[in-house]
């Protein structure tokens, strides 16, 4: 379906002809744009949006057309380092970094058994990876403490999905978001962080004046600058505002009485939940004026099509899965699932953090397994050709559950792939002493913040230089083929696991290789084989397919390879006790419920409801720390800068970091403009240039998290706290407190 015009933005080194064009997809962000990789000369020579992909009709997000640049830098690495007596990195071959990483692997198995080595891996590489990374942890080494960077990133969307509907897998697709009358926007900066999908609501608002456009921000982001209501609530109130809405809607009768009979339970608990919130209270506890609540109340009671989209406003913040979950109860209410133009639509936010959850190469059991399920166990074991006493499980354990045991030397070796958690774990300066203690391998093609603490670096192959396939934040899995050989001394991360494997001796229980394939699309045919009959079943794919489409969405079994657009069209959910992910948490403390709790709530294929209650921020401001400290993103960067830090172009548009503060505030401190101030925290200090705003409400302030110690920098996880989410176990790093002070200088 085409939803505008197709275009091609592009940026190119050399316009003269290049020697081809291969087919890729973007790597920044989880839109997963389609794009082609010029090649000149055998090197990239620049990048184009394909105008063929659905998803994005050939544009691109302006840093992503400058995507290939850091793959030409100079100062990429180009052979392994190993941490010499003397305490710095040192020049080695690979022969001599992998005999010494699989020497201390060794080492640390033999003590602290399989659980003494984590593997923390990523959200941007692909599923091929990630599903060996499965194989060699899970049956392998034997340690359940698999996570990655998607646990900052995503972990709320699986929790909110489980709970709700049994399994993992987003309802929705961006297909619905062309065609919904309302679009709710629910933490979510699109304009900066997605600007392609954003141009996509944006045009056709522009056509037709739809979709209404209700975005739910406590800043005045470039998004919330187009929305028709914007609700700036106080930060850590997204329950509050929830539990309001939803008590006013169910008020005036906007149910869909039948679907809730046929296709769901709970409902009762869940309506007690919210009796308190009248429209006052909920006006009082967020900081919304009542008649704004009525307004979106009656906007989101009415709409004959809803997509709610949520992202880190939601996951990031206190009671991040509850709110969520507030967010599926609406769409279950009114019957608002499963049908075109409606749908929740939890974001992922890297280009391929959805897939890790997919294929296991997290938390998560492959193919939506349900690791408590001895019958899900079994056939793993069967598929995987090892015993089933041989697989690893334990309860998921995080990263900052993985801090603690790094912290009490329970994790002696930490396997660190595709993530720079020297910048992005919340809480810095108490990862960077746990992760001292462990012997740190980190996969990464250039020295950043956390090769500061590397035993041994892996430079590996990037993005063009090698194959595979990613999934995005609609299910769409995107294929990437290799355009150019990699430069030489390096290797992709699926050599090197694949690699690491071999040296390791990992066997299945015939004594052949555990890990049998050799190419990506080898990998590709196991892991459908994996994925059969399950949520996510790839089995109707293939590499050809994925190429010729453009992309598919899961499930896309056999019979039907042109794959799914939305869930639940058929009104069945995952929630058969045989066939579910999980037998769900409780919605408060985060307590695993048992087989026999789930059979008791009789879903058997219904939706759920779940209770939600406002439990607040586990921090507020206070005297010595009177700020809320939300952090965010920037349009011109990704991340911790390793790539857009590298792009000339896009480094002179937002060179450092800064503090957003209020004017009122501002005058109240006696600070101008451009001044550098202090930001005290409990956990630490930084000094950064004020930029005075009216997008930040007085008593907030904002800092763009991308800038570490790289150009002599500090960045704002000094400041945050490392609470997590009972659910999700995802960090709440948009509410943390601090308080300014001018400088010295
Ligand atoms: N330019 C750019 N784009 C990116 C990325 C990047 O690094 N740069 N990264 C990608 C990744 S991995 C991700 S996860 C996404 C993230 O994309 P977004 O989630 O859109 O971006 P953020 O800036 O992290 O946070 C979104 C908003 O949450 C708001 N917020 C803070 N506290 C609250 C609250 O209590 N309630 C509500 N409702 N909102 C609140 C913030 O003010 C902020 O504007 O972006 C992806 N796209
Ligand atoms: N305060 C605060 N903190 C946050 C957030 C926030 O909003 N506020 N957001 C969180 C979120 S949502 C996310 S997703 C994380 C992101 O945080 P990170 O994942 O830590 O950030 P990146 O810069 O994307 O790190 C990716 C690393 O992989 C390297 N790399 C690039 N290509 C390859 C490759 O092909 N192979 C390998 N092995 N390595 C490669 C890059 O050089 C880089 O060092 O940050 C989280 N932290
Ligand atoms: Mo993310």
């Amino acid at each position: 379906m085409a939803w505008g015009e197709q275009k091609t933005d592009q940026n190119m080194d050399r316009k003269d002809a290049v020697d081809k064009w291969v087919h890729s997809t973007c790597n920044l962000c989880s839109i997963g744009c389609g794009c082609e990789i010029a090649v000149k000369d055998g090197k990239i020579a620049g990048v184009r949006g394909n105008k063929d992909h659905s998803i994005n009709l050939g544009r691109l997000d302006p840093k992503a057309e400058y995507q290939w640049q850091p793959n030409n830098s100079p100062d990429r690495l180009l052979h392994p380092l190993i941490r010499n007596n003397q305490g710095n990195l040192e020049k080695a071959t690979w022969e001599e970094a992998m005999d010494l990483m699989v020497q201390k692997a060794k080492e640390v198995i033999q003590k602290n058994g399989g659980d003494g080595v984590a593997i923390y891996s990523t959200g941007q590489g692909f599923l091929e990876d990630y599903y060996t990374i499965a194989k060699i942890g899970r049956a392998g080494i034997g340690t359940h403490l698999l996570d990655a960077n998607t646990r900052l990133c995503t972990a709320t969307t699986e929790w909110c999905l489980l709970e709700s509907f049994g399994s993992d897998g987003v309802p929705a697709s961006f297909e619905d978001v062309d065609i919904a009358d309302t679009i709710m926007l629910f933490g979510h900066n699109p304009a900066e962080t997605g600007s392609v999908f954003f141009e996509r609501i944006m045009e056709r608002k522009k056509r037709t004046g739809k979709p209404y456009l209700i975005v739910v921000d406590p800043r005045e982001t470039l998004t919330a600058k187009e929305a028709d209501l914007h609700l700036a609530l106080k930060p850590a109130t997204n329950v509050a505002l929830m539990n309001g809405l939803i008590r006013e809607i169910i008020d005036q009768g906007r149910l869909d009485k039948e679907f809730i009979g046929e296709h769901t339970v709970q409902f009762d608990e869940m309506k007690a939940s919210v009796e308190e919130w009248t429209l006052e209270k909920t006006s009082r506890e967020t900081g919304i004026e009542v008649e704004m609540l009525r307004m979106a109340a009656e906007q989101l009671g009415q709409t004959e099509s809803l997509v709610s989209t949520t992202l880190q406003g939601a996951f990031q913040s206190s009671d991040a899965t509850a709110a969520c979950v507030a967010i599926n109860n609406l769409h279950l209410m009114r019957g608002l699932i499963g049908k075109p133009g409606s749908g929740p639509l939890h974001m992922a936010g890297q280009p391929s953090s959805s897939g890790n959850r997919t294929v296991g190469g997290v938390g998560t059991y492959p193919g939506n397994r349900n690791p408590e399920n001895p019958e899900h166990l079994r056939e793993i074991a069967e598929l995987w050709n090892v015993e089933e006493s041989s697989l690893a499980v334990g309860p998921e354990k995080g990263i900052i559950k993985q801090i603690e045991l790094m912290e009490k030397g329970q994790i002696g070796f930490f396997w660190n792939i595709h993530t720079n958690p020297l910048v992005s774990l919340p809480n810095l300066p108490r990862v960077k002493s746990a992760m001292e203690k462990a012997f740190v391998v980190v996969q990464d093609p250039f020295l950043t913040e956390t090769t500061e603490v590397a035993d041994i670096v892996l430079p590996p192959a990037m993005w063009g230089e090698k194959e595979g396939t990613m999934e995005n934040a609609d299910r769409t899995i995107n294929l990437l083929r290799k355009a150019v050989e990699p430069p030489e001394g390096v290797k992709t991360d699926f050599e090197i696991l694949l690699e690491f494997s071999r040296r390791m001796e990992l066997e299945d229980k015939d004594g052949n290789p555990l890990v049998g394939y050799s190419t990506p699309e080898e990998a590709f045919e196991e892991w459908k084989q994996v994925s059969k009959g399950r949520p996510s079943d790839m089995s109707g794919m293939t590499y050809h397919l994925l190429e010729k489409k453009n992309g598919i969405r899961w499930p896309a079994p056999k019979d039907n390879p042109e794959g799914t657009v939305r869930l639940y069209e058929d009104g069945n959910f995952a929630t058969t006790p045989e066939y579910c992910q999980s037998y769900g948490k409780d919605i408060v403390t985060g307590r695993p419920k048992t087989e026999k709790e789930f059979r008791s709530i009789q879903a058997n294929g219904r939706a759920i409801f779940h209770p939600t209650h406002h439990m607040g921020s586990p921090e507020k401001p206070r005297e010595e720390y009177p700020l809320w400290l939300n952090t965010g993103r920037l349009l011109w960067h990704w991340h911790t800068r390793t790539k857009t830090g590298r792009v000339a172009d896009l480094d002179e548009k937002a060179p450092e970091a800064f503090v957003q503060l209020n004017k009122e505030d501002a005058d109240a401190l006696n600070i101008a403009d451009g001044e550098n101030v202090q930001v005290q925290s409990p956990r630490g200090a930084i000094q950064v240039p004020v930029k005075i705003s009216k997008e930040v409400k007085q008593g907030e302030v904002f800092i763009p998290f991308h800038f570490g110690e790289w150009k002599n920098e500090k960045p704002a996880n000094d400041l945050t706290g490392d609470v997590i989410d009972p659910l999700s176990h995802q960090p709440i790093l948009k509410q943390s407190i601090c308080r300014i002070e001018k400088t010295e200088s």
